[in-house]
């Protein structure tokens, strides 16, 4: 059976949402990053790069999660234009990296420096913060005239989408009130998250304990840049 390792974050979450918009069977298994679990050299097999999501299907793995969104939705040929169909897959192609390496990295930077950069982090946070408010207004001007990322279809941009929106105000530092700037952005992320596959997705790591506080143990894993700050 085709094995999904994960955690709640949001890059595993799309992936989480296309498994059970699929249908398709698979084993879940938690790869805890506050524990180091990124690193056991068996994940690592399977993930170089060390980070989640990751699959393996068969004798096939994939890892990242736009890859892996890509890989299976070509394989059952749902959630994504034909092949053949040259424009709408440029599309495709281009809102899914815009997600992959903009609205994603832009935003995990934001919420890096907002919520656990030390002093002083006015600079970085104002960069990061500029940026992803940038990503995100462009998405929104989109959906101002779009029901979809892609426009009427319901695709793997959606759910690569789905994954970091839901926790925007989180990402911005702007509470609740975050949606007064961003209703259409709301408004398919209230869509999508009444999906029954959206539902399972997020019930997911209920089923899986991980470790919640961010200890010195946790963040050694998790930034081990900080390591050089200590040495002369
Ligand atoms: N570009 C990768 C990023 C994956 C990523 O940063 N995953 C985070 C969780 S969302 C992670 O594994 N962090 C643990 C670490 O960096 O050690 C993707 O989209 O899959």
């Amino acid at each position: 059976m085709l094995q999904f390792f994960y955690n709640a974050a949001p890059n595993p979450m799309k992936v989480a949402l296309l498994l059970e918009e699929l249908g398709l069977p698979y084993t879940p298994i938690p790869v805890d990053t506050r524990k180091g679990e990124q690193f056991a050299p068996a994940f690592l097999a399977v993930n170089p790069n060390g980070k989640v999501p990751a699959i393996v299907d068969g004798s096939v793995k994939v890892f990242d999660s736009n890859a892996i969104l890509l890989y299976l939705a070509d394989r059952e040929a749902r959630f994504v234009p034909a092949l053949s169909n040259l424009q709408a897959r440029a599309e495709m192609l281009s809102w899914l990296m815009f997600i992959a390496s903009g609205v994603g990295p832009f935003s995990g930077q934001s919420v890096h420096f907002r919520h656990v950069a030390p002093e002083p982090r006015e600079y970085a946070l104002n960069r990061y913060d500029y940026e992803a408010h940038r990503h995100w207004r462009l998405l929104e001007s989109l959906l101002a005239n779009r029901h979809y990322v892609l426009g009427e279809d319901y695709t793997i941009v959606d759910m690569a989408f789905w994954g970091w929106v839901r926790l925007l105000p989180y990402v911005l530092g702007t509470g609740e009130g975050t949606w007064t700037h961003y209703p259409q952005l709301k408004r398919l992320l209230d869509e999508i998250s009444a999906r029954p596959a959206a539902q399972r997705a997020e019930a997911l790591r209920t089923r899986h304990s991980f470790k919640t506080e961010l200890d010195a143990e946790s963040r050694r894993f998790m930034f081990p840049a900080n390591e050089r700050l200590t040495k002369d």
